[in-house]
């Protein structure tokens, strides 16, 4: 008999570290993480770790004919500005690894004749607003609207949450029986900003950038005009977003694709608060046009209403203790801590 297990895509990136910490506390399924990058010691006993290629199909059979696959959360992902750079590349590992694990989720909810739960983080990146007075005039855009990303990763994004929604809902619907389907779940995320990590390869990087070079004492120059408005979120509660949607009822949710979402704010009173906890900060603004005209594209804020309401959901951490509780006090520590 295979042993039942929980797959972790993508578990050396930044939600990756933060939601297997979480994870490995909480539940005693084991828990096989893929990455192609090693995890850092401190896994080591906690989870399985497959070092390896996300698009190698002969690593997922291998991996299925070991454990009975229960729960995927796809974390893996080229994010939007390293997507820019190489937008073919990010294709392939955006779209074609999801394509490949809802097909591998699909394949084992008939094996086991029931669905494998599939939880995906898409990104404020789905949106795409036109110009920033539609951006100011619709600040806190709903799931459906203004689906018109600018951004490969934003592409990506939007297309695999309409996979999933297909391999849930309408796979095989010409067929003679209704096969049992996955159920896949999404939230989309805003800007992330961890104590613990330094985001790479994003464009909400400038938040978390800011803060990690002021508590180290360095320069930083904002690549975005200083009122460039995203909404951001502490790491602590995009974990707890994708367990409460993995553990919520599915006969509550009345959509696969959630927004999300805790406190918007401009560049500069991002900056400003800061300079309030680390005086000696050194923040400019040097505006990279093209990067700005990504952030320009997203949305101001999201409206989480539908996730509210369906599965409870709401932010441990405001603006006020993301900053005085979470960041500020963990990123202090982390610079300041020998070794
Ligand atoms: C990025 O900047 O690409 C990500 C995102 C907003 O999804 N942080």
């Amino acid at each position: 008999m295979r042993k039942k297990g929980i797959l972790i895509t993508g578990a050396a990136g930044e939600i990756g570290d933060a939601f297997i910490k979480s994870l490995a506390e909480k539940d005693s399924h084991a828990l096989i993480t893929l990455d192609i990058r090693p995890l850092p010691s401190e896994y080591a006993g906690k989870v399985i770790h497959v070092q390896g290629d996300l698009l190698d199909q002969a690593l997922l059979s291998r991996l299925v004919s070991e454990y009975e696959i229960t729960i995927i959360y796809h974390l893996a992902a080229l994010l939007s500005t390293r997507a820019e750079f190489t937008p073919e590349a990010a294709h392939k590992v955006n779209v074609e690894g999801t394509l490949g694990l809802l097909k591998l989720a699909s394949e084992q909810s008939q094996w086991r004749g029931e669905p494998v739960l599939f939880i995906f983080p898409s990104s404020i990146a789905a949106y795409g607003m036109p110009d920033l007075e539609t951006k100011a005039r619709f600040s806190h855009v709903r799931e459906w609207e203004w689906n018109y990303p600018v951004t490969m990763y934003g592409c990506n994004k939007l297309y695999c949450e309409l996979l999933g929604v297909y391999y849930s809902e309408h796979y095989r619907q010409l067929a003679s029986d209704r096969p049992v389907m996955l159920d896949f779940r999404a939230v989309r995320f805003p800007g992330l900003i961890s104590a613990f990590t330094v985001p790479s390869g994003g464009t909400s990087d400038y938040g978390p950038e800011m803060l990690h070079a002021a508590a180290q004492g360095l320069p930083y120059a904002c690549f975005v005009r200083e009122d460039a408005i995203i909404p951001f979120m502490a790491m602590p509660d995009a974990v707890n977003a994708l367990l409460t949607l993995a553990n919520a009822p599915a006969e509550n949710l009345s959509r696969r694709v959630y927004n999300v979402t805790s406190f918007s704010l401009t560049a500069a009173e991002f900056s400003e608060r800061v300079c309030h906890a680390f005086p000696e900060a050194q923040i400019t603004f040097k505006p990279d046009l093209k990067r700005q005209g990504i952030v320009d594209s997203w949305p101001a804020g999201l409206n989480d209403h539908d996730a509210q309401r369906d599965w409870g959901w709401k932010p441990a951490y405001d603006i006020e203790r993301s900053f005085n509780e979470y960041l500020v006090p963990n990123i202090r520590q982390r610079y300041t801590t020998p070794g």
